[in-house]
C-alpha cells in the first residue's frame, strides 16, 4: 500500500512537471528559451504591461523560464 502511495505521487508530479514544459514551450513559439513581449502578448491576449512588467523580473525585455515559473507562481500569471 505505501508502494503504491509513492508510485501514484510520482506519477502526479510527474505530469505536472510535463504538463508545465509543455506550456512554456507552448508559448516560446521560435523555441530559443525566452519569452518575447510578441509571445507573451500572443499567449496572455488579456493581461496587459503592468502584467509583463511584473513578471520580467530583471527587466531584461524578455522573459527566462524562471521568471515565467515564479510569475505563474507567485499568481501574476494564470497557469494553464
Ligand atoms: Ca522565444
Ligand atoms: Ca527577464
Amino acid at each position: 500500500m505505501r508502494k503504491l502511495f509513492i508510485v501514484l505521487a510520482t506519477g502526479v508530479f510527474g505530469l505536472t512537471g510535463a504538463a508545465y514544459a509543455a506550456s512554456f514551450a507552448n508559448i516560446d513559439a521560435n523555441g530559443d528559451a525566452t519569452i518575447t513581449t510578441e509571445e507573451f502578448a500572443a499567449a496572455y491576449p488579456d493581461s496587459g504591461q503592468d502584467v509583463w512588467t511584473a513578471a520580467d523580473a530583471n527587466g531584461d525585455g524578455v522573459l527566462s523560464e524562471d521568471e515565467h515559473v515564479a510569475a505563474v507562481a507567485s499568481g501574476v500569471l494564470p497557469a494553464e
